[in-house]
């Protein structure tokens, strides 16, 4: 049975919409942020040892990372949905935003909320990382603006992995401006699949609620 290791107000919800996109079978088990801390359960590492979230087992397979679990679901439980034809330009473009989310989007984001915990201190570094967050969102808009989904005009891999930051921007205010942006966080939020995943994950603070 596919098991999604799903941790409250995390990047596991995109996994959940993924599956519910797919019309998966799967289970879920969960876990909940430390109140103080905000960081996962200690039980996580016993899953993989990153102890983060996401993870999924598939029988005796444990899979961590969110780019490689929706890689890994697409070609076992895809079909043929979602991937655009290996060898096109879509393809390139698809692969290139699977890797883009964590790799150069989130950055500046953890930044920001790492930093934060240094109070004034991390004054000098303010500008560098709000300037480096316009940069991914300019980028995000430009792209937005031309097609209907992150990789293209269909619904890709890539778009289950744009979301998070996406709408990590979104709840704290900084979509502001980047109409495309927030046209697209807000044509997901309206997908049966994506609420009836919100559904099934629980507490998550990213979702549609949050103006
Ligand atoms: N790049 C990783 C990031 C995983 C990650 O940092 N997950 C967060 C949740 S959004 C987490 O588990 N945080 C809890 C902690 O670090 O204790 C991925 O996309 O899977």
């Amino acid at each position: 049975m596919l098991t999604v290791h799903h941790l409250n107000n995390s990047r596991s919800q995109r996994v959940l919409w993924l599956l519910e996109e797919l019309g998966a079978e799967y289970e879920i088990r969960r876990y909940e942020r430390d109140a103080k801390t905000n960081r996962a359960p200690i039980e996580l590492k016993t899953i993989h040892p990153l102890g983060k979230s996401p993870v999924i087992t598939d029988g005796d397979k444990t899979i961590a990372e969110t780019g490689t679990i929706i890689e890994y679901l697409l070609e076992n439980y895809g079909e043929g949905n979602f991937v655009p034809e290996k060898g096109t330009e879509e393809f390139d473009t698809y692969r290139h935003f699977m890797h883009y989310a964590e790799g150069s989007a989130m950055f500046p984001f953890l930044l920001a909320i790492y930093t934060a915990y240094l109070g004034d201190a991390a004054a000098p570094l303010n500008p560098i990382i709000m300037g480096e967050i316009k940069a991914q969102l300019d980028y995000m808009e430009y792209r937005l603006i031309r097609s209907d989904y992150i990789a293209g005009d269909q619904l890709t891999g890539a778009d289950f992995m744009v979301i998070f930051p996406l709408e990590a921007a979104k709840a704290r205010g900084r979509l502001l401006g980047y109409d495309a942006c927030l046209d697209y966080v807000n044509k997901i939020h309206k997908r049966p699949a994506y609420l009836k995943a919100l559904e099934k994950g629980g507490d998550y603070a990213f979702g549609p609620d949050v103006s």
